[in-house]
């Protein structure tokens, strides 16, 4: 450990001391050296005592799904080594919150060497990475003249916060847009154009409640109580890394009830990993055609749990179909070939599309059909492509048709769900602006908002939308470029600053996002400043951490409360008395906590969780059960959802299907059907484009954070996996550098070649740090997978189907 910390090799011990008196000489002189550097000259400069080792708590708030404790030890105002949880017995269910690689390498986020220390202005062209450094004051000035100008000219509906992730829990520093301080501030302010939906669920988050009502899943830890675990596109051991967290659980659990487990997905995952018991390669996107396969043998061979399906769920047969369907427009006459489209969904049928032979499709579901309970669960891969929105439900289908939904060891369908200590967060206030858009749907608003409608387009509040998006707040996310689809196009719409004519990146590092910006603002990261931050994932313990500030502000970087207060300074002395209520950031927290105290007397005082840094408690009620209540007294406990049931067949999207305005090649149904989908297995589109390319979320980064440390670099390359059926083909060998293209752009990578991947798929990290000279040929030499990526948006949620794309292969 002490290895990956301070490879470096820089004895610190050597270093001498003052980095309070050695940093604000250097900010007074303006240099900015690397952090090596800086220590050196300090050291040249004094002849002080190096000071005594303190350890402070910390937490990594990365978007990954975990949130991991660091311990954080700190010696002349650096941090020159990194542990993690060292608490309690360490037993499963008590045990330790550790972190993985990337949090244990935070200190070389925190003295990278292209960390931004000073605010800056764009002095070359949008995009083109050329910037001066300017005073705070010319910063926050320039942007509460743009701000009013805006309002002025064009109405709060031009303000749009971008979607970022980069600060995920706090109660202070957290990012998600609609819950931000930088929300606050604009509500403050007459309010903004908000969003609805997430680059991470917008398909399976807009789907799920037209079945269940809300998209819940059981405890990762109730599979202690299962029999059978299925997994569909879900990576755990990737995508919730923390040793305290899913993978974590999954394993544990697993161990003491000895379930089977089966990964279905189209490479073999960290997940399976020689802990599966069968994988089960499916061509992208057609998981809805397995699933109606399996319904095809369990209906067949009476292993449907009929008493189940009659009286909870709506739709399954002609007894439930609610009143004004059409005739035959139940699920069982669907995949009997009795419905609209007539064709039986017999495996055969299913193994035509996703590619998995009949006999493992017929095994697969006698295998589901009889083991109970069973824990079949998705992960938020087959909601990301095109059709995600009719797979999800899909997948939930298995689950209701045998009567796992509601009980120990069972499950819904979705994704786990968590127990969590809910924390009192900043209040946002209320946005005067109803007009929302899709998550996904910005780039759109910006270059045609006014064309943009609710049944076209999903504007929600308003028929369509009044003016484009005009300015940007970007605080802590990479959403504006590399993690948003298309990157090509992106810049294109971007660089005409007639369009939209302002963007504000808040941000610790030079990313692709900040290049595009036009004022750029240093800020302080969560481990430098006071914060309490909840868990995320964690099964059923839930935990809360105290963070306090590793090291002092360093440079010109100031924390986020500090930024918006003054940009609510500039806008009027009653937008920053109604932002600030008069309280300092310190004065917030224990506001916050006291009110959490209130409601939650069980809390350990202010001060004691201070100093126990973090502060654990298991799930009173065992583990979470979706829908639990329901099942056990459906009269009095009724879903969500407008029957109170489980809606197999929806009215409601019956309505929008019939009303909203769709594309030959886009599918919304009342049923959870399969519909093939633009740049799918089957779209014309393929004989130029012959290989599906999905970006999975990668073990190297938590998608581009950390991106930019090289031991993480160099222990998890990124590189192209493509099967050896394909590789041949094409002449290419494992190591080889080749080049991925489609219509709208090149990237160039490394492949691997391995049959961890089906024939005709390929798949790379997603988040790579985009790197092409976009005045050039705008050759992605970072490989960073937006550059294929579509912003054509899903048909429902207009959610970004991030995995749904069609490319060719080449040798370099
Ligand atoms: N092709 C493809 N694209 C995808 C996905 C995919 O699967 N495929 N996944 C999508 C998903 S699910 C998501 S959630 C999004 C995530 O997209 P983003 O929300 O953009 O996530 P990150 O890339 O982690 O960017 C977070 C940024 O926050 C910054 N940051 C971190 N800590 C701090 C801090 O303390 N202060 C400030 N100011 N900044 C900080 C980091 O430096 C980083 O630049 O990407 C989406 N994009
Ligand atoms: N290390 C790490 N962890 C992360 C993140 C990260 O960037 N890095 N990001 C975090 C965030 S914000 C999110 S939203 C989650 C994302 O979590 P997920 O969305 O679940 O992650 P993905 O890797 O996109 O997809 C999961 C699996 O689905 C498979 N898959 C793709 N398409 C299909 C399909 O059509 N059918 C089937 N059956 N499988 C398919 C992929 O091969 C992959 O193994 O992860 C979180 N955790
Ligand atoms: S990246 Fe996620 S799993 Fe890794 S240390 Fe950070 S919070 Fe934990
Ligand atoms: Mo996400």
């Amino acid at each position: 450990m002490s290895n990956l910390n301070n490879p470096a090799g820089i004895s610190r011990r050597s270093l001498v001391k003052s980095t309070a008196l050695g940093s604000l000489a250097l900010a007074a002189g303006g240099i900015s050296l690397p952090f090596g550097l800086k220590a050196a000259a300090v050291a040249v400069g004094g002849a002080l005592e190096p000071s005594a080792d303190k350890v402070v708590w910390g937490a990594c708030s990365v978007n990954c799904g975990s949130r991991c404790a660091l311990r954080l030890h700190v010696r002349d105002n650096e941090v020159y080594w990194v542990e993690t949880d060292n608490t309690g017995h360490d037993i499963y269910g008590e045990h330790q919150v550790r972190a993985c690689l990337r949090g244990r390498s935070i200190r070389r986020r925190i003295n990278h060497p292209e960390r931004l220390n000073y605010p800056m202005k764009r002095v070359g062209r949008r995009g083109e990475g050329k910037f001066e450094r300017i005073s705070w004051d010319e910063a926050l000035d320039t942007i509460a003249k743009s701000l009013k100008s805006t309002v002025e000219k064009y109405g709060n509906e031009a303000v749009y916060i971008n979607y970022t992730s980069g600060i995920v829990g706090g109660n202070i520093t957290r990012s998600s847009p609609y819950a931000s301080l930088v929300a606050r501030l604009m509500n403050c302010y007459g309010g903004f154009l908000s969003h609805y939906g997430t680059y991470s669920t917008a398909q399976i988050s807009c789907a799920m409640p037209y079945t269940y009502g809300s998209n819940d899943g059981n405890s990762t830890s109730d599979i202690e109580n299962s029999k059978l675990v299925v997994l569909f596109g879900n990576n755990p051991a990737e995508t919730r890394m923390s040793g305290g967290g899913i993978t974590y659980y999954l394993e544990q659990a697993r161990e003491r009830s000895n379930a089977r487990m089966i990964v279905i997905d189209p490479r073999y995952t960290d997940t399976a990993a020689g802990r599966e018991d069968e994988w089960i390669p499916i061509r992208p996107g057609t998981d809805a055609a397995l699933v109606a396969g399996i319904a095809h043998v369990l209906i067949s061979e009476q292993l449907v749990d009929q008493p189940f399906l009659d009286k909870y769920c709506v739709g399954y047969d002609e007894k439930t179909l609610p009143e004004g369907a059409p005739a035959n427009g139940h699920y069982k006459a669907y995949i009997l070939g009795q419905g609209e489209d007539g064709v039986e969904k017999t495996p055969r049928w299913a193994s035509a599309i996703t590619g998995i032979p009949v006999d493992r499709i017929i095994k697969l579901a006698r295998e589901i059909g009889t083991a109970k309970p069973a824990y079949i669960a998705q992960g938020w891969g087959p909601q990301r492509q095109a059709n995600g929105e009719l797979t999800s439900r899909a997948i939930a289908m298995l689950p209701i048709l045998t009567g796992n939904v509601g009980i120990n060891g069972g499950n819904s369908g979705a994704r786990e769900s968590t127990y969590t200590i809910t924390i009192e967060r900043m209040p946002v206030l209320e946005n005067p602006v109803k007009t929302q858009i899709s998550c996904f749907s910005w780039t759109d608003a910006i270059a045609r908002g006014p064309s943009m409608t609710a049944k076209r387009d999903g504007v929600r509040g308003k028929e369509k939308l009044e003016v484009p998006i005009k300015f940007i707040w970007n605080y802590a996310g990479n959403t504006i470029t590399n993690q948003h689809s298309d990157i090509n196009k992106t810049h294109d719409i971007l660089q005409d600053d007639d369009k939209c004519e302002m963007i504000v990146v808040i941000e610790n590092f030079m990313t692709s996002s900040a290049k595009y910006a036009d004022i750029l603002l240093p800020d302080l990261m969560t481990v430098e400043q006071e914060d309490i931050i909840p868990n995320d994932y964690a099964g059923n313990m839930g935990y809360l951490i105290f963070i306090q500030p590793a090291t002092e502000a360093k440079f010109e970087r100031r924390p986020i409360y500090w930024i918006t207060s003054e940009v609510a300074r500039r806008l009027g002395q009653d937008v920053y008395q109604k932002f600030t209520e008069g309280r300092t950031q310190e004065e917030w927290l224990k506001y916050l906590y006291a009110k959490m105290l209130a409601r939650d007397p069980a809390l350990p005082s202010y001060e004691e969780l201070r100093a126990m840094g973090i502060y654990k408690r298991k799930d009173p009620n065992g583990h979470f059960v979706a829908y639990k209540a329901f099942r056990e007294d459906p009269e009095n406990n009724p879903l969500k959802t407008p029957s109170g049931k489980i809606e197999i067949y929806s009215a409601n999207l019956a309505e929008i299907a019939a009303s909203w305005e769709l594309e030959k090649d886009e599918t919304i149904s009342p049923l959870p059907v399969y519909a093939s989908t633009f740049e799918g297995w089957d779209a014309p589109e393929r004989s130029t484009y012959p290989l599906q390319m999905f970006g999975f979320h990668f073990k190297a980064r938590t998608h581009s954070s950390y991106g930019n440390i090289d031991v993480l670099k160099a222990a998890c390359r990124q590189e192209v996996w493509i099967n050896p059926i394909d590789a041949q083909k094409r002449g290419i060998a494992n190591g080889d550098l080749v080049s991925v293209l489609n219509g709208r752009g090149e990237l160039r990578v490394e492949a691997k070649v391995t049959p961890r991947i089906m024939p005709g798929v390929a798949a790379m990290g997603q988040g790579a740090w985009h790197d092409a000279n976009m005045t050039g040929d705008r050759i992605d030499h970072g490989s960073c997978m937006n550059t294929l990526t579509t912003q054509r948006p899903s048909p429902l949620a207009k959610g970004n189907p991030q995995h749904t794309n069609l490319v060719e292969i080449k040798k370099a």
